[in-house]
């Protein structure tokens, strides 16, 4: 792979509506992606496996945990900061900040949020350092879009619970040590259990042969008479809405990560542009090209207002699940469409992995379709809007 000469675009100085603190936590991630992720990603692609070596690093720029407090471990920043993170991760690998996003917004924040004392001091401080890796446990496989229909339950048996069910395409599940699973008691009420590594009757096969997000691990996890403890089950909320919940916060850091992976597709085009001599001269110079361009720089224009108002909400605790919504299927369609776009303006080196584009259009698929795919947030506008469900 060529070296990592990035170079992020901000067209409109939104710089200038950043904090000192959010542009040295962003500036800190940055620096960490070039060093550590851009030189050996296109390699763990290829190789369709997770680079766990760099656990460590991610904790250390705050990637874990970004807002949770510092008692727990967390890097207690706001919610911007949060989102600067995740757009660097990204402009590495939305791979690693899949890894990012679920062990923070889909782990430790369901942990902080409806966990009990006891569970937030036993399990944050490791979910933070990087000493445990979590996975988030709630598609299954005959309910995806329609989490409400799960199948996977458990019993009480006086002194431990008896988990029952499989759960499929879950992130980080290969190597996880910990599992927030969510399943149905016997009277149909969903509540999230804290599964461990090792609890007999619990496995993770992996899920091989992917062409998108190939750096990140997927698996299934089948729960076979999982015995689990009655301290496990997360206590201070209950229903769909307490894993949605989680789906919030994690929509929000996707977001902010998929203009990352469109600042890499545009700034690597845009490079190349000015470097490619066809018909003699830069092919930056023809029309057709420059279209792309100039569209690319508007829709990532767009998006980091859009996001960085949304982090302003967040911070003001007043964005809504439906903003958020909008927001990640806005910025990933837009990342696609300009890792697609980016991706011709490479010609026959767009392809190759000697450039970043073709890994993130190809993870990009993924991001379309996961924490909601592009459809069902088009049908949570609408509902809002509308006040009219058009789900069922
Ligand atoms: P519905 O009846 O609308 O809602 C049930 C309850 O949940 C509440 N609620 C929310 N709460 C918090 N945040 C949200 N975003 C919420 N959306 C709804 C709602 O108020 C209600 O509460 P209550 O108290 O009245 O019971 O539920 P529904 O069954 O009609 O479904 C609605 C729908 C389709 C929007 C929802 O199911 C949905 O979002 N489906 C998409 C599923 C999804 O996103 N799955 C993601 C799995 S995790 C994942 O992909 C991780 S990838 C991570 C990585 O690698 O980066
Ligand atoms: P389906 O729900 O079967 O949808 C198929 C198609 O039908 C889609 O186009 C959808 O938009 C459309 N559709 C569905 N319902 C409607 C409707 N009412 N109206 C109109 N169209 C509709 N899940 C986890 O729990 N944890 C994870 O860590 C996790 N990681 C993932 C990692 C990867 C790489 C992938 C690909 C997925 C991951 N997922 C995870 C699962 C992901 O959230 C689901 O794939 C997603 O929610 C869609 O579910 P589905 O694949 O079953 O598609």
């Amino acid at each position: 792979m060529k070296p990592d000469l990035f170079e992020a675009p901000d067209y409109y100085n939104v710089d200038e509506l950043l904090t000192e603190e959010h542009k040295l936590v962003r500036d800190a991630a940055r620096e960490w992606v070039k060093r550590e992720v851009s030189p050996i990603i296109e390699e763990y692609a290829q190789r369709a496996e997770f680079p766990k070596q760099i656990v460590k690093g991610l904790a250390e720029i705050g990637a874990f945990g970004p807002y949770i407090p510092v008692e727990y471990g967390g890097a207690g920043l706001d919610q911007i900061s949060y989102g600067l993170i995740m757009q660097e991760i990204e402009r590495g690998d939305s791979g690693v900040r899949s890894t990012a996003s679920v062990q923070s917004s889909l782990v430790m924040y369901p942990i902080w949020k409806y966990g009990n004392e006891e569970q937030r001091k036993k399990y944050l401080p490791k979910l933070a350092s990087g000493e445990y890796i979590g996975c988030f446990g709630l598609t299954e496989p005959d309910y995806g879009s329609n989490p409400g229909g799960m199948v996977t339950n458990f019993k009480d048996m006086g002194d431990h619970y008896l988990l029952n069910g499989a759960k499929m395409w879950i992130s980080n599940a290969p190597f996880a040590d910990v599992a927030v699973v969510w399943a149905k008691n016997e009277e149909g009420r969903i509540w999230g259990l804290i599964v461990e590594r090792g609890m007999e009757g619990f496995s993770t096969p992996e899920t091989h042969n992917k062409w998108s997000l190939r750096a990140s691990a997927t698996g299934e996890l089948i729960f076979d008479n999982v015995k689990v403890p009655k301290e496990n089950l997360l206590p201070n909320k209950s229903g769909l809405g307490a894993p949605l919940g989680c789906l919030d916060s994690a929509r929000y850091g996707i977001a902010w990560g998929a203009i990352g992976a469109a600042m890499d597709c545009y700034d690597t085009a845009l490079r190349y542009s000015k470097e490619r001599i066809q018909f003699g001269k830069p092919i930056g110079g023809f029309q057709l090209q420059q279209k792309k361009l100039a569209e690319m720089i508007t829709e990532i224009t767009k998006a980091q207002l859009l996001t960085w108002r949304l982090g302003v909400l967040r911070n003001e605790g007043k964005a809504t699940s439906a903003q958020i919504s909008m927001a990640k299927r806005n910025n990933v369609e837009m990342a696609l469409n300009i890792a697609h776009q980016a991706r011709q303006m490479l010609g026959g080196m767009g392809i190759t992995g000697e450039y970043p584009i073709m890994r993130h259009a190809m993870n990009l698929e993924s991001v379309i379709t996961y924490e909601g795919t592009h459809d069902i947030h088009l049908l949570i506008t609408g509902f809002d809007i509308t006040g009219l469900n058009a789900f069922k």
